[in-house]
């Protein structure tokens, strides 16, 4: 590897780029001949070493959820702005959309000269399957976070005098968004937020008054699109990133974000229980942090923060949308959304776990400065982001997070028991907890959340304004409470799932559904009795010796199966009522992205096993459930 002194003067390629793009026509914002003459003037520079944001009174700026984000108008604006400048940006500069999103995967770019291991020369840098997942991406989403910060920092300026005290204070605490894909959305929304999949185009207010552009949250349109970035048919003719792209592999194909949006709405009680779980019961960071497969690992922690974010990939993704493939994902914005939640979900853990951490462990796939079978450790260099001119950010740096100028507000200055009580309040929506903890609470200290008891049933009555179904999905009556506790006690039931990561040569999708599939394939990812998907997040292609790496997930049954108490379709979540129950209703069922059902068995390493653990629930918000230990019941499939 090379280290050389780096700070590079943008004013040449990055400013004139973004500032000339505005006569190329609609897309990008207009930002007037006088600021074209004073961007003209400046010097911009952006260094690859990521730093951190300057603090404001010494306090790290929240990251704040994208909802919130849009109510806060000045921030909202420079936000936009910001990305789409980023998305205008020349490829050939390193801080271009293109390239920022390029370090990831797919073209197997080089970024700041962190040469490639011979054999990797086409690999991006991200670590997936290993223990540096979380901790490789906590300053990769900081380097975006930073070049957004820049050019907000850019833009500000540019705003009429009257206005420049306001804009900079707005632009001061600009810190980037996350996108909360496990929280119930507010009333009447999806859990996709319409800014990102509403409109191709948005209206922005700039320095240059109100325009209309591209939205930069929809899809990103590569300028231009180089066929040879994405070798594979339909990628390598489609210029921008799409999700649930219909006709599927047409040239023209559009974005469906209405498909994506009643997906992820469907699948929203089955990533909040699995999010529940791994902040309840999974106190070991080499458990919670990735996907491998541990062999003679305990059956109650098969999950992993890797193997949630990848369903949420796949789900993303609509079918085969870019998010849905890694080496691709990066370029869709929805990309850095999701991560920066990953992180949030990551720091949150931290938190309640603190004393676990990266431990040496052999690296299940290369990277671009990786080969398979490294140790990898709290010193591994997190490449390509640099802490200064010489080294390069470790897991053991980026511990804590604030070291980057930046937190949120479920953990900073908080104790374990106040980011417990946050977890409790954001993620039980489908859970027995949020029942235990209500009936043991006085409705008056629960003022205030009422709002939300309308949305008992899924309205799927129009495009990206679908309420997010309730775990009685089936029925607006809980289970009675002693159909589900003995004291403060029940059974949490899980479908166990391990399979070869690249069985497929694609991503692909484990589906269990509580009675029969329905017969159209399609219609799977929204379908009422689906339970779950564990979408297998991999890239397009063979590959070779490495097809062997095997990854483990859970899709939890638990919520689905309360609606089924509710319905009277079963008696209790006890042991003796749900065996026979599961045994007869539980259907298994993979596809491909695009819909093509594969028959189970010929899906390399596949193994679904159910099983359960008598869990003990708060009965106050400040204490997490308590699990016991992890029976297994049947093989769904061997
Ligand atoms: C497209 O990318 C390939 C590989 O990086 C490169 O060899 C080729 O010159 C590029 N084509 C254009 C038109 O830029
Ligand atoms: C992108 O591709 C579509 C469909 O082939 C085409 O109509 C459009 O003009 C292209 N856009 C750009 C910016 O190249
Ligand atoms: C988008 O997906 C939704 C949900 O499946 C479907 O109802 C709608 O017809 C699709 N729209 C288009 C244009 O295909
Ligand atoms: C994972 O969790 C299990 C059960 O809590 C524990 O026994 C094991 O030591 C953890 N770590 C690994 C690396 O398996
Ligand atoms: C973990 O938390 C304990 C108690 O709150 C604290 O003393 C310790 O410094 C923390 N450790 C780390 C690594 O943050
Ligand atoms: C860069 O950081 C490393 C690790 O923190 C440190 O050992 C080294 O002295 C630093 N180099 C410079 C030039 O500051
Ligand atoms: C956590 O913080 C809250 C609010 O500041 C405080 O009431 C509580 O005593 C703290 N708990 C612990 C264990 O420090
Ligand atoms: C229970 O679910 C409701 C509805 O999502 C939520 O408002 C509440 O915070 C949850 N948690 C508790 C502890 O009540
Ligand atoms: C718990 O209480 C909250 C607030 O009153 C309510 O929104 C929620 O529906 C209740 N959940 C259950 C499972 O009863
Ligand atoms: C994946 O690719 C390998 C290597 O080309 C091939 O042997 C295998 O049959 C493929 N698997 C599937 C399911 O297509
Ligand atoms: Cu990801």
């Amino acid at each position: 590897m090379v280290f050389i002194h780096r700070l590079f003067l943008l004013c040449s390629c990055f400013l004139v780029a973004a500032c000339l793009a505005t006569y190329d026509g609609p897309g990008q914002y207009n930002y007037g001949v006088n600021a074209r003459l004073r961007l003209r003037k400046r010097q911009y520079t952006q260094s690859f070493i990521v730093s951190s944001l300057p603090r404001i009174d010494g306090k790290p700026q929240l990251r704040v959820e994208l909802r919130d984000l849009e109510k806060d108008e000045d921030k909202w604006n420079l936000y936009l702005l910001a990305l789409s400048w980023m998305q205008y940006t020349d490829q050939e500069s390193p801080f271009s959309w293109y390239q920022i999103a390029g370090i990831h995967g797919a073209p197997g770019l080089t970024w700041a000269d962190v040469e490639p291991v011979p054999g990797s020369e086409n690999t991006g840098y991200c670590t997936h399957v290993s223990i540096l997942f979380p901790t490789w991406h906590r300053p990769y989403m900081a380097l975006y976070e930073q070049t957004l910060y820049n050019i907000v920092q850019f833009i500000a300026t540019l705003y009429p005098s009257d206005q420049l005290e306001r804009i900079q204070k707005a632009a001061d605490a600009f810190r980037m968004p996350y996108w909360d894909w496990a929280a119930a959305p507010p009333e009447g929304d999806s859990v996709l937020p319409l800014s990102v999949g509403g409109s191709p185009n948005v209206e922005v207010s700039g320095p240059n008054g109100v325009q209309v552009i591209s939205n930069p949250l929809f899809s990103y349109t590569f300028k231009p699109f180089n066929s040879s970035t994405f070798p594979d048919a339909p990628y390598n003719t489609w210029n921008e990133t799409k999700r649930a792209p219909h006709p599927e592999t047409d040239p023209g194909a559009l974005s469906n974000d209405s498909f994506v949006a009643l997906a992820l709405d469907n699948h929203l009680p089955s990533y909040q229980q699995r999010l529940y779980n791994l902040f309840a019961n999974y106190p070991d960071y080499t458990n919670f942090s990735n996907e491998a497969w541990i062999p003679f690992g305990d059956p109650g922690t098969l999950d992993s923060i890797e193997s949630l974010h990848d369903s949420v990939h796949t789900t993303g993704g609509g079918g085969w949308g870019h998010l849905a493939i890694i080496a691709y994902s990066a370029f869709d914005p929805l990309f850095f959304l999701h991560h920066a939640n990953v992180d949030r979900i990551f720091a949150m853990w931290q938190v309640i776990h603190n004393g676990s951490y990266v431990v040496p462990t052999p690296a299940v796939y290369g990277s671009h400065t990786t080969s398979a079978g490294d140790i990898q450790d709290v010193d591994t260099p997190l490449t390509p982001f640099f802490s200064n001119e010489t080294s390069f950010w470790t897991s053991d740096m980026a511990r804590d997070h604030e070291v980057f100028g930046y937190t949120y507000a479920e953990v900073v200055n908080k104790n374990r028991t106040e980011v417990i009580t946050a977890i409790n309040r954001l993620y039980t929506t489908y859970s027995p907890v949020n029942m235990s903890i209500n009936s043991s609470h006085t409705l008056s200290s629960r003022a205030g959340t009422t709002a939300r008891d309308h949305r008992l049933a899924p309205d799927h009555s129009g495009p990206l304004k679908t309420k997010a179904a309730r775990w009685n999905r089936h029925t607006s009556t809980h289970p009675p409470m002693d159909a589900v506790f003995i004291d403060n006690t029940y059974r949490e039931w899980i479908a166990n799932v391990q399979v070869n990561k690249h069985a497929m040569n694609t991503s692909f999708s484990i589906q269990i559904f509580l009675g029969e599939a329905p017969s159209d394939s399609s219609s799977w990812p929204m379908a009422k009795n689906l339970i779950g998907t564990l979408g297998v997040f991999a890239n397009n292609g063979p590959h070779g010796g490495m097809q062997q790496g095997k990854v483990t997930g859970a899709i939890p049954l638990t919520s689905a199966l309360m609606s089924a108490i509710s319905g009277g379709e079963v008696a209790s979540l006890r042991a003796g009522d749900m065996e026979p129950f599961l045994s007869t209703y539980l259907d298994l069922r993979v596809s491909l992205l695009d819909g093509t059902v594969v028959d189970a068995t010929e899906v390399e390493g596949l193994r679904v096993s159910i099983v359960s653990s008598s869990v003990t629930a708060p009965t106050s918000d400040d204490k997490l459930a308590k699990w016991g230990a992890v029976e297994t019941h049947f093989d769904l499939f061997a």
